[in-house]
Parts: structure tokens; C-alpha cells; sequence
């Protein structure tokens, strides 16, 4: 028996929430064992974080891992479009070998969780014939699994009908293990090689048990329009809260009498949706002179009609956009910032997306601050003394956390 009641205790945080009393939060066997105020018993460990704020950890919804950090291999992104940067990769990923993405990918996740990210969705290209991207992140998947959950979505880049080979190579992908069947409708051929592909999402993803995540309408094209099958096909199947469409920028083209109808079926559906601000606000609207459209969907819109929505940060240094760090907190600022949403309400709101919608949408289970979950959160150095807005404030300072604690363990961060 352990001369300490509790692993590690953490001494005086104000949990996520206005007016919070101070707290002490005890941890044993990787477990929040208990909350309280002045908790007795000591901890092998203690941690003084008097103040400071305690918040679920971060949850990236949507990242390309694979490509992270190839900005610029083989040559850098001149037009800044979405099909530029998708010819980039295909050229860069010819080379790519397990080794290569592997030391890419684990890299980008050391990044990730110092700055408290402790569980990513990531894609992985399967539009490849030997799958290498998928094989390396199904292992990276386990070799880091005790300090950050990663979720692997078979991700079709160039499409599931555009070359003869890459609807068998997406089914293989499902075979080997990838979580999250993928597509991208708004890319195959034709608008019904588009519906076809989502129809063939939903049938391999009922099939084989997994979630779906669809890049879904990421285009300023008001005509496209995938999302409404998506819709339909949640109804149809039930697989609702199972199902994530990202991007969906064209939706901020739409006009307001078809978005209106549509956010009433995706009430119906009650499917997740991710916006990547970062790359979207810079990605889309290159067609534009002006005015110019901004090229993130719908988020305020989305959230007001009580859908689940949640910000990704897409791209960590890669053809499609350079400039990510794997801040959480800076894709919620831009967030903030292009979706006009800093009423306090909505600023808490853009947090939240960063953290618990995001949890939601991979359908995590063992995901807060509470007794008897994993003890896995993050420490901020975010105070009452700014008035009290933890939430406000942590997406105004964009800081490091102060600790990270994965698993009941302390990350060396
Ligand atoms: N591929 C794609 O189709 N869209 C994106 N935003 C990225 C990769 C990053
Ligand atoms: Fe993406």
C-alpha cells in the first residue's frame, strides 16, 4: 500500500465555469478519484495551480497529419487555392515512405499535446496505391496511444470515382483499421459521381462499424451541394452523431431561403460539422475580386440552431497552409474573429469548440473533468483577475498550458 492517497493532486484550480470555488483534484490509477475543496491526503505529486484554470484538454477534430510539415516540398503554394495545394501532395506524396510520415506525424503530435491536445482526428490520404499514409498512421495511432488518442479517417483525396482503383482502395483502408470512412464529394467527376460516393460512405461505414467524416462542399460554388445528402443519409440510417461533414464552406454562398431549409434538416439528421478558420479564410474566396467572400461556413448560424459544431485546425505546415502551430487556441481566435462571434457568449462558445464539441464529434466517451474519468486535462494560466472570463481569456492569450496531464501522468512539455 502506497504511502500516498493519491498519485498526483492538483491544489487550488477553478474548473472551466463562472465563479467557481477553488478546488483540489486528486488522481490515482489514472483516474480522477476526487473532487473537492481542501482535499486531505497527500499526493506523490503535487501540483500548486492556485487560481489557474482546469479545462478538458483540447480535441483536434480534423487534421491531415500525413501531410504535416511538407510546406514547401516540393515547391510552395503561389495561388494559395485548395487545388493547387491537392496537386502539391500529389507530387510530394510519391516519395513518401512509412519512416517519413511517421517521424512527421509524431513530431506534429509532440507539438499538439504541449499545447494540451490530447485527442486528434486525424485523415489519411488513401488515394495512393500502397496506402503508406494510412499504414504509418494506423501505427502511429498505437505507438502513441498512452499519451494522446488518435482517430484515423480513410480520407480519399482524389476521389472515390475518379480512378478506377480507388474505391478498392478505400474498402481496404476500412479493412486495416482506419476509424472514420472519409470522401470528397464536391471533387469526384460529376455531381452524381458526388452523391454516388457519399451513398457508398454510408454503406461501407454501416458495414464495417466506423464513424464518417466527409470533406463535404469545400468550394465557393453555390451549386455545391452534398451536404443535403449527407443530411439525408443520417436521416435515412439513423447514423446521425456517427456522421461529421467538414468544411462545408459552400454553405456561406448559399443563398439564405436554401440555407435556411437545409439547417432545418440537419436538425433532423443531427450530424457533427467542422470548420477549419485557419486555412478556410485563406483558402477559399481566391475567385473572388470584390466584395470577397469570407470562406468559413456557416458556425454562427449552425451553433445557434443547436448543432454540434467544432473548429479544426486542418493543416500544420503543409501545401495547403503554412502558417499552423497546433495551438488550439489559435484556431478558436480566428474562429472568433471570422465568424463575428465575440458576443461573451459566443466567445465561450468558440472554446468550447476547441474542446468539448470537438469530443463530441469524435465520439469520445471518457472526455472532462469529472470523478471517475481518466485523468486527462490541461492547466492554464488563465485567472479570475482578468474579470473572470476564463474561456474569453484563454482564446485572448493563446498561451502554453502551464501542465498537461495525459492519462494521470504530467507530460514533459
Ligand atoms: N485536402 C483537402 O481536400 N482539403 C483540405 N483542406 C486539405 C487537404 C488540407
Ligand atoms: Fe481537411
Amino acid at each position: 500500500m502506497s504511502q500516498f492517497a493519491y498519485d498526483l493532486v492538483l491544489r487550488g484550480g477553478k474548473l472551466l465555469g463562472e465563479n467557481q470555488d477553488a478546488i483540489d483534484i486528486g488522481i490515482r490509477d489514472k483516474k480522477i478519484i476526487a473532487i473537492a475543496s481542501q482535499l486531505e491526503g497527500a499526493g506523490n505529486i503535487e501540483l500548486a495551480v492556485s487560481g489557474k484554470l482546469i479545462s478538458p484538454p483540447f480535441v483536434e477534430s480534423h487534421v491531415h497529419l500525413d501531410s504535416a510539415l511538407t510546406a514547401g516540398e516540393p515547391r510552395w503554394n503561389e495561388s494559395g487555392t485548395l487545388f493547387e495545394g491537392i496537386q502539391i501532395w500529389g507530387e510530394r506524396k510519391q516519395g513518401i515512405t512509412l519512416a517519413d510520415v511517421k517521424q512527421r506525424a509524431i513530431e506534429t503530435l509532440k507539438q499538439q499535446a504541449s499545447y494540451g491536445v490530447l485527442f486528434v482526428r486525424t485523415h489519411a490520404d488513401v488515394s495512393e496505391p500502397n496506402l503508406i499514409a494510412l499504414q504509418a498512421l494506423l501505427e502511429v495511432r498505437e505507438k502513441v496511444k498512452d499519451w494522446i488518442t488518435v482517430q484515423v479517417v480513410a480520407f480519399p483525396q482524389d476521389g472515390i470515382y475518379s480512378q478506377p482503383e480507388n474505391e478498392a482502395l478505400l474498402v481496404k483502408a476500412v479493412e486495416m483499421g482506419a476509424d472514420v470512412v472519409g470522401g470528397i464529394p464536391h471533387y469526384e467527376l460529376t455531381r452524381e459521381d458526388g452523391v454516388r460516393s457519399v451513398q457508398r460512405i454510408f454503406e461501407l461505414a454501416q458495414q464495417y462499424d466506423r464513424l464518417i467524416d466527409i470533406h463535404c462542399d469545400e468550394i465557393d460554388d453555390d451549386q455545391s451541394r452534398f451536404l443535403e445528402v449527407v443530411a439525408a443519409c443520417a436521416i435515412r440510417t439513423g447514423m446521425g452523431s456517427k456522421v461529421t461533414a467538414s468544411h462545408t464552406t459552400a454553405f456561406a454562398s448559399y443563398n439564405n431561403a436554401y440555407a435556411l431549409k437545409l439547417i432545418g434538416f440537419l436538425q433532423r439528421a443531427k450530424i457533427n460539422l467542422i470548420a477549419n478558420p485557419l486555412i478556410n479564410i485563406t483558402l477559399q474566396g481566391r475567385t473572388d475580386s470584390y466584395p470577397k467572400r469570407r470562406g468559413v461556413t456557416r458556425v454562427k448560424e449552425l451553433w445557434q440552431a443547436g448543432l454540434n459544431v467544432s473548429f479544426g485546425h486542418d493543416c500544420i505546415q503543409d501545401p495547403w497552409y503554412s502558417l499552423g502551430t497546433g495551438n488550439m487556441l489559435d484556431v478558436a481566435h480566428m474562429g472568433v474573429h471570422v465568424c463575428q462571434m465575440t458576443g461573451t457568449s459566443e466567445i465561450d462558445a468558440c472554446y468550447d469548440m476547441v474542446t468539448r464539441n470537438g469530443a463530441k464529434t469524435l465520439n469520445l466517451v471518457d472526455y472532462g473533468v469529472e470523478v471517475g474519468k481518466t485523468a486527462s486535462l490541461v492547466v492554464l494560466d488563465v485567472r479570475d483577475t482578468y474579470g473572470g472570463k476564463q474561456r474569453y481569456n484563454a482564446i485572448r492569450l493563446r498561451s502554453r498550458p502551464l501542465y498537461v496531464i495525459s492519462q494521470g501522468v504530467r507530460l514533459e512539455i
